[in-house]
């Protein structure tokens, strides 16, 4: 259809029958249930950050473009809608890179949408503004990557990237919006007629019936058997279902860090507290949304019972996952169950009730009595831990109080990350919820902390602790002011211990420098949070840090505390120290 001529009467009709490239993405993402946006304006997309607001998109501004990315990833993962993170060409776009990569890495969905700039220029190397092949540095750290040239083909273009992020194994895609694709119009029919509503997404896929009885009948010649559940597990949102399975079986699981709440980890058949026993005991492991990858030792070595680091331990396993590749990648998987965790635990749990009815054999007696000697002895371990009350506090003084709390607000999310700061929240601070517990995921990423915060709190509306070491803080610290900007009831506890998992490594070489692992001494964290209007508060003794958090959490308001534990407290690397080579050498 030709363009309206507008004439001096006419001029406003011509307008509203004409749309251009702006409002052809407010549209594409609208109709397509995008209803936050992430991101940091700037040349060339500041105007869409205005009209994306406009259009009644809600746009959360960052202060730098890695946190808004961190952002979309998250809500991405807790929503199971992509995470849309906007940011400008070149340096905006490698920063917003890193956690593209990061949520390709974790499995989480995320659209990185960056401004570029001239294609002909960039193309012939020219020396544009903020020139770069922003297409092919994604491409490697992206499940999928796509430009959109022509106003006509944003429509195909956003329902591919949503696609791409949703579909299968979910990951982060990039889009790439040249600025010249924004000014131009086309006829508002035409344009409404380019829009693509995505149907179904994230399409279901139903396991194999062989696949299921072959998983079924490795269960059930089980004498120790295992679960494993990953965050996978609690992306799929088939909370109901995987309980179920779990309680009709009898059989103990454990979770990855992010999957804990699934069940309430204060669960009985939870075998978290005695990890270190069941790993290399159990003789079936069902994995559920977990892969063995770094954080489950590969699944071989002496984590797993082998001999030697390269040793199978004898273990078999069967892996549910939606990925068909994602079988074989470190040791044998005997039973692999690919689809959705929805339909396969279904399924299996179909299949149970189909070959027992309601007689399900429990997993034998000694199996489940060892695994409770072991979890009784590693809990009163930890109980005595947390009651001790040194001077000053320590991680476990400080989480003591966490962990009431959180317990106290099961409805909160957690957001968590740091070396020790991170080893010490996850295994002393239980869950109750699924998606409440999130951190550094597979990278084991430092900087996730307050694009987290924000996110969880933007798309959750509930209260948000983000429990941070020092260092790990200072990735993401100036978004304190995104969250007193927006309001947020994030309450940040920085477990402060004047360094790099410590703080009183000295300079070995003598000179005036100070140790490259240690911060300022006494550093008043606090004070940043009460530069932009939010509350700031020194705690040195748990009991100002308890009525410093009640406080945050019955007020919403923006909250920074600044625990200040013992500066000898922490070991390099934390529970990962084998990871470090140089960990043992002394300076
Ligand atoms: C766990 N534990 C408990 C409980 N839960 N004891 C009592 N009560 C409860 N509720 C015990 C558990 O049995 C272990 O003791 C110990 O606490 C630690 O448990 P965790 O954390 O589950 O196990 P572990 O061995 O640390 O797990 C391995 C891991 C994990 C690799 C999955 O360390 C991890 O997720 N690491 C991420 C590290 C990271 O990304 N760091 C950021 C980079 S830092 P034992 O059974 O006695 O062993 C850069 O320097
Ligand atoms: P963790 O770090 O908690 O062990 P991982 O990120 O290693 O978890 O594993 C998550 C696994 O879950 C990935 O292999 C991914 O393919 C799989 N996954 C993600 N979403 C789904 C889903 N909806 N259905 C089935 N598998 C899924």
């Amino acid at each position: 259809m030709a363009l309206v001529t507008a004439t001096s009467g006419g001029e406003i009709e011509a307008q509203a029958q004409e749309t251009d490239g702006f409002q052809l993405v407010i549209d594409a993402l609208k109709l397509n249930g995008i209803d936050t946006i992430f991101g940091l304006p700037g040349i060339p997309i500041t105007d869409l950050t205005r009209k994306l607001q406009r259009g009644g998109l809600r746009v959360i501004s960052f202060r730098h473009e890695q946190n808004a990315g961190y952002a979309a990833s998250i809500a991405g993962f807790m929503t199971g809608k992509p995470g849309v993170c906007l940011t400008v060409s070149a340096p905006g776009f490698l920063n917003g890179l890193t956690a593209l990569a990061n949520a390709t890495t974790n499995c989480f969905p995320m659209i990185l949408v960056s401004g570029s700039s001239e294609r002909e220029i960039v193309d012939l190397q020219q020396g544009d503004y903020e020139e770069m092949d922003q297409l092919a540095i994604a491409r490697p750290h992206a499940k999928a990557a796509f430009r959109v040239l022509h106003a006509a083909d944003i429509g195909v273009g956003v329902a591919r990237a949503i696609r791409a992020a949703l579909s299968g194994r979910p990951g982060g895609v990039y889009l790439d919006l040249p600025a010249k694709l924004f000014p131009q119009t086309l006829d508002a029919d035409a344009g409404r007629k380019s829009l693509i509503r995505v149907v179904d997404p994230a399409p279901r896929q139903i396991p194999a019936a062989e696949a299921v009885q072959r998983a079924l009948e490795l269960l059930q010649s089980a004498e120790r058997p295992l679960i494993i559940l990953g965050k996978g597990a609690a992306y799929a949102q088939a909370d109901a279902a995987i309980r179920a399975l779990v309680e009709t079986t009898g059989i103990p699981y454990v979770p990855m860090s992010m999957a804990k709440g699934l069940l309430p980890d204060t669960h009985e058949q939870s075998a978290a507290a005695a990890r270190s026993y069941v790993l290399p005991e159990a003789d079936v492991v069902l994995l559920i949304g977990a892969r063995l990858n770094w954080l489950l030792s590969h699944g071989k070595g002496k984590t797993w019972g082998g001999k030697s680091p390269q040793d199978w331990g004898g273990q078999k396993f069967i892996q549910i996952d939606i990925s068909p590749q994602e079988a074989d990648s470190n040791v044998r998987v005997d039973a692999p169950v690919v689809g959705d965790i929805g339909s396969c635990v279904a399924a299996l749990l179909a299949a149970i009730t189909a070959t027992a009815g309601s007689n399900w054999a429990q997993p034998p007696a000694a199996w489940l009595t060892a695994i409770a000697e072991r979890k009784t002895k590693n809990v009163a371990k930890l109980a005595e831990a947390l009651a001790s009350n040194p001077t000053p506090m320590n991680f476990h003084s400080a989480l003591n109080v966490v962990r009431d709390l959180v317990k106290a607000n099961p409805d909160a999310i957690l957001v968590n990350e740091g070396a020790n700061a991170l080893d010490f929240t996850r295994s002393i601070v239980d869950m109750y919820q699924p998606r409440k517990r999130l951190d550094v995921g597979t990278w084991g990423v430092m900087g996730i902390g307050m694009g987290f915060a924000v996110a969880a709190a933007v798309v959750s509306g509930e209260q948000v602790i983000a429990v941070e070491g020092d260092s790990a803080f200072g990735f993401s610290g100036m978004e304190v002011e995104t969250i007193c900007r927006y309001r947020l009831p994030v309450c940040v506890v920085i477990l402060n211990n004047n360094g790099v998992y410590r703080g009183d490594e000295v300079n070995a070489s003598g000179g005036r420098d100070p140790s490259p692992l240690v911060f300022v001494k006494g550093a008043r964290y606090e004070k940043l949070m009460e530069a932009f209007g939010g509350v700031g508060v020194r705690a040195t003794t748990p009991a100002e840090l308890r009525r410093a958090m009640e406080e945050a959490i019955r007020s919403r308001q923006p909250t920074l505390i600044n625990a200040v534990i013992d500066e000898k407290a922490g070991t390099e690397s934390g529970r990962i120290t084998s990871l470090n080579p140089s960990a043992k050498k002394k300076p």
